[in-house]
Order: structure tokens, then sequence, then C-alpha cells
């Protein structure tokens, strides 16, 4: 009888309480990521919901003729082809708004944590450092005086930006729609924007139009005062020309959280003194990612309960 039963499909490695609370509501099938889809036809008919963080894609739908809903972990969802979802009448679900507050406290710790050299200072005491060689040399860059550009301005970056105001930094932004009511200097380009400050803040989606926007030109415009703090997507930046950037003084730091074929981070970019580099980690405190993990969570209860979700995607709205 429980071989009818309908099932979650949990790919890969997903938050502990993800699996805890799905275990009590619902049957729960596993598959490995980043292979082909291995369930028996039987299962495969069961799999009416995904519970994932990564990737899922168009393949693994096509083998599942049940699935109605798949709830991503993270607010980000590239890792799920939801045009194939949206073909398919597929409910997409991501983690909006409850990370918002963290992921712009960490902003801002990697900001600064960039111009001022904190962690290298720290560093410099726990190696007996300060006693031994006295004072760590005087941060080059300072915070004060700086005219920031937001690459994005939705929630995260808009929890960024009110942050940012009793810095007492100037504030400007590039999206590709002004907003309305906003106190900040609107640029209709990116590499505009990029000329006018010299700090620039990625926080955009990854989607074909942000593939490496952040080119050479962008960090010849920032300058060689400019600093670059990413904790968008790794893609969004074009990491050889950053590298560049920072070796040859193109511009003067950058602080990133996110790259390009994480968790492999270039050995060159390790070894810059002007780059402060965190593991992706933007939302990773305890009560958020509990927060992020019941949602994932209560969208499918929700939808298996009501027909309804929390926190739809826009490319696959409920009907
Ligand atoms: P959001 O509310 O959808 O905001 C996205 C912003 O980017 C909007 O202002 C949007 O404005 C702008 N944008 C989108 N495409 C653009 C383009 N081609 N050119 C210029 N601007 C563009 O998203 P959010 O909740 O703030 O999250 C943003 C992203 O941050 C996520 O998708 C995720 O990738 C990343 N993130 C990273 C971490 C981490 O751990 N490091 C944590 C959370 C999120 P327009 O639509 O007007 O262009
Ligand atoms: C998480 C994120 O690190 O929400 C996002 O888009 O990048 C982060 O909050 C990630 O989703 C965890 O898998």
């Amino acid at each position: 009888m429980s071989q009818q039963k309908s099932a979650i499909l949990v790919p890969g490695k997903i938050h502990p309480r993800v699996l805890d609370r799905l275990q009590a509501e619902f049957d729960i099938l596993t598959a490995p990521q980043g292979a082909p889809l291995e369930l028996g036809e039987a299962d495969a008919a069961r799999v009416r919901g995904i519970a994932v963080s990564g990737a899922v894609p168009a393949a693994w739908m096509e083998r599942l003729p049940n699935l109605e809903i798949i709830a991503n972990f993270g607010v980000g969802y590239d890792g799920v082809d939801v045009a194939a979802a949206a073909s398919r009448g597929i409910i997409v679900t991501n983690t909006p708004d409850v990370l918002d507050d963290e992921v712009a406290d960490t902003t801002i710790a990697l900001l600064i944590n960039t111009v001022r050299q904190l962690p290298r200072t720290e560093a410099y005491l726990r190696e007996g450092r300060w006693a031994n060689n006295g004072p760590f040399p005087l941060s080059p860059l300072s915070l004060r005086g700086r005219h920031v550009g937001l690459f994005g301005l939705g929630r995260i970056g808009g929890e960024i930006a009110k942050r940012l105001e009793p810095f007492k930094v100037k504030i400007s932004y590039h999206t590709r729609r002004p907003k309305a009511d906003c106190p900040y200097g609107y640029h209709a380009s990116l590499l505009d924007l990029a000329a006018a400050v010299d700090t620039l803040i990625c926080i955009v989606p990854k989607t074909a139009e942000t593939h490496k926007a952040i080119d050479a030109a962008v960090l010849k415009a920032l300058g060689p005062n400019g600093v670059l703090i990413n904790v968008g997507r790794g893609w969004s930046v074009d990491e050889d020309a950053l590298i560049a950037a920072l070796q040859d003084g193109t511009i003067a730091a950058a602080g990133l959280d996110v790259f390009q074929e994480e968790p492999k981070v270039p050995q060159a970019l390790i070894d810059l003194p002007n780059a402060s580099l965190l593991p992706h980690v933007a939302s990773a405190s305890v009560p958020t990612r509990n927060a992020m993990a019941d949602l994932v969570v209560d969208n499918l209860i929700s939808w298996f309960g009501n027909g309804t979700v929390l926190t739809p995607v826009p490319e696959t709205p409920p009907k």
C-alpha cells in the first residue's frame, strides 16, 4: 500500500531541518545530484514534489510525470531550470525575505573587512607579530568619503543600502528599471554606475543578462581607488579580469563571498593581499538557515494541504 503513497524527492544534501520536518509529513526519496536521475518507474511516478539545494535539470522533470512543485532552498533559484518547470506547469518556490537582513549584515562586514583589512590585522595579532614587530601598517583605504554603487537594489540590495546610510557614504544604483520614490541616484547602465562610484556592490541574480557583467571595462571604470564587493553570484564577475585588475592596480581591492566555480577558489585570488574572501556564508547563521529551511517545508505543506504556495518565483505563478 505504501508503494502507492506520493513522495518528496530530496536530491543531494539539504539543511537537516528540511529533512526532519519533511519526514514527519511525507515519504522521502533521495538521489545523488549532478547525475542522471536513477529512480525506478514506480518510484518516479510517486514523486509529486522536490526539495532542493542545488540543481534540478529539465531531464529530471521529464522523468517525473507527477511532479507538481520544486521548493528551492535559497532565494537564488538559478540551479532549477525554471523555463522547463514553467512549460510543464510545475511551480517553483524559493526563500526570499527571511535572509535579507543576514545577507545585508554580512555584506557590510565584508565591505569593511575589505577596505580596512581587518581579517589580516587579526591574523597579525594571532601570529604574535604585533608584539614582535609593532603596529599593523595603516590601511591605505577607508570607507570615509566613499561613493557606493549598488548593482541590484531588490530585497537584499535595499537592505544593504539602508545599512549604508548611517555610514555617511553617497549611494547610487543600477537596475534595469529605476525604482519609484528611491532616494539614491539612478544610472541606466552598469558602466555608467561604475564610472560614477568608487565602490561597487553586486547583488543581482544569476541570469543570462548578468553573466560576466562586471568585466574588464567595468573594473577599469571603477578605477584605481575602486573596491568591488560581490555577494550575488560568481557568475556575474569575469574572475580572470578581476584577478588581473587586482594584480595590476586597475582597482584597489575586492571582497567576495561568491565565486565562479564554488567551492574552487583560484589560487591567484587566494594569493592576493587586496582580496578579502568568504566561503559563501552571507546567509549562513543557524537562525537564518532555519528560517530558510522552514520556508522550503512550509511551501510544500501548504501546496499539498490547500493548493497554495507562500513564495512562488515570478516565472511560475500558481494558477
Ligand atoms: P531581488 O529582490 O529579485 O532583486 C534583484 C535585483 O537585481 C533587482 O533590483 C533587479 O532590478 C536587479 N536586476 C536583476 N537583473 C538585472 C540586470 N540584468 N541588470 C541590472 N539589474 C538587475 O533578489 P534578492 O532577494 O535581492 O537576491 C538577489 C540575489 O542575491 C539572489 O538571486 C542570489 O543570487 C544572491 N544571493 C546571494 C547570497 C549569498 O549567500 N551570497 C544570499 C542570498 C542571495 P530590475 O529587475 O529592475 O533590473
Ligand atoms: C545560500 C544563497 O548560501 O539564498 C541564496 O541564493 O546563495 C544563500 O542564501 C544557498 O542558497 C545555500 O544553498
